[in-house]
């Protein structure tokens, strides 16, 4: 028996018993040795809000009388659950799959999901998933930026441009890396871009951390190329940011001073909320494309980011957005719409890049489906530029 899992707690929610007992005997047989059941969510809430320890692996049925599994989701994103969550449900695959996209957007850790009847075999894959080294992740963070805590960080040349490879599928080759913005707080610690990005847009300040931003990855590209690494950057810009006309013109400006080529520079354009005056920012990535620098259409299929801006917009790169990529292994519509995009990028001879990857299966996924060039955790995760180097050497395609 498999003793690894011996210190780690599970609870296993479902309104029939006899699942009950299957579930647990079948942790049992993983290795697990901390496992509660309980028959309703709301046994299983009150239990949580009783416990300091709160287990590392939540099981839950979504079909169960009286409090259903999603009204349970959302009452333990409530109480901030940070463990893992396995869904299970006899019902159809969408309804688990419409779920699953619901815990996440409560920020939930959510493995994944199973449907009745659950073998051995399919838990044992599922909570393999799991990584029992991983910090739990903390609930969505309450804390937000305030404007004047953003524009001191500006002044004080806080944010900082990490890196995330981008690779070729077919020769494993590192094709370039997406710049991520990372602020380093010195008194809160590392703030992700959810929390600094919505409030610089909405105060002005985003011209000024996208220029901080690009300086910095320009002279960081420069700095690899001086050490043989020759790979485009990618810089994350919003559609509602091309409001000055000589943008183009201050991007290369940039470029010429890091001394970086203007075809190694791509910039990923998301959504306008603003598109009213869709002119200015055709004018603008027109001319960027005249003068030589990639435009990619982030997060394809979600928001704005549509096929109407696809015909309209200059793009030789498609995005897709990585919900279509995460699901389509399992989930029979998201592969059809992942398979769908990819087809039409070629169509319209774009180079196309499957985003989010995260197991070997997906990898092996879009490579069958013909996607271009891949990005996510399987490949590596987001890193300070000097790391990059070392991880490059250390790469090798699967
Ligand atoms: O890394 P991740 O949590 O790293 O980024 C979250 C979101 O923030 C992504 O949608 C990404 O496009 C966006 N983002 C990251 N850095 C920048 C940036 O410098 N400018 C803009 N406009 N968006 C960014
Ligand atoms: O919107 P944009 O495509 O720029 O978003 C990039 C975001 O996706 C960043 O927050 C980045 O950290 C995150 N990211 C990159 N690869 C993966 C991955 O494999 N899994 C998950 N969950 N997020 C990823
Ligand atoms: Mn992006």
């Amino acid at each position: 028996m498999n003793r690894e899992h011996g210190a780690h707690r599970a609870l296993v929610v479902d309104d029939d018993e006899f699942m009950l007992k299957i579930l647990a005997r079948t942790l049992e047989s993983l290795g697990y040795q901390a496992i509660a059941t309980c028959t309703s969510g709301a046994e299983a809430l009150s239990r949580l809000k009783r416990e300091t320890e709160p287990p590392h692996i939540l099981l839950c049925d979504l079909s169960m009388p009286e409090m259903d599994g999603v009204e349970f989701l959302r009452k333990l994103a409530e109480i901030g659950y940070g463990g893992a969550i396995v869904l299970i449900s006899g019902l159809d695959k969408r309804i688990l799959s419409t779920a699953e996209t619901l815990a996440r957007g409560h920020r939930l850790h959510i493995l994944g999901h199973l449907e009745k009847p659950v073998t051995p075999n399919q838990l044992k894959t599922m909570l393999a998933r799991w990584q029992p080294r991983d910090e739990p992740r903390a609930p969505a963070s309450a804390e937000s930026c305030t404007v004047d805590e953003i524009r001191a960080g500006l002044v004080q040349g806080q944010f900082v441009p990490w890196f995330q490879p981008k690779v070729e599928i077919v020769t494993g080759w590192v094709a370039g890396a997406e710049v991520l913005a990372r602020w380093p707080h010195p008194a809160r610690g590392m703030i992700a871009p959810d929390c600094f990005i919505p409030a610089a847009e909405q105060h002005g300040l985003i011209g000024q951390l996208t220029e901080t931003i690009l300086t910095q990855s320009l002279r960081q590209a420069q700095a690899w190329r001086e050490q043989g690494i020759d790979i485009k950057v990618a810089i994350n810009v919003s559609m509602d940011e091309l409001v000055q006309l000589d943008f183009p013109e201050q991007v290369l400006e940039l470029a010429q001073a890091a001394g970086v080529k203007p075809f190694n520079i791509i910039l990923e354009v998301t959504e306008s909320r603003l598109s009213n005056n869709a002119l200015i920012p055709l004018d603008i990535l027109t001319r960027l494309r005249l003068k030589g620098i990639g435009l990619s259409i982030d997060d394809f299929g979600t928001g704005y980011s549509t096929l109407t801006q696809l015909k309209n917009f200059p793009f030789d790169e498609l995005k897709v957005d990585q919900s279509f990529v995460r699901g389509a292994v399992q989930d029979p519509a998201a592969r059809a719409i992942l398979e769908s995009a990819v087809n039409l990028g070629k169509k319209l001879s774009m180079r196309v890049v499957a985003e989010g990857i995260e197991t070997k299966e997906q990898w092996d996924l879009v490579a069958a489906l013909g996607c271009d060039i891949a990005q996510g955790y399987f490949i590596a995760k987001p890193m300070p530029g000097p790391d990059l180097p070392a991880w490059i050497k250390a790469w090798k395609a699967p």
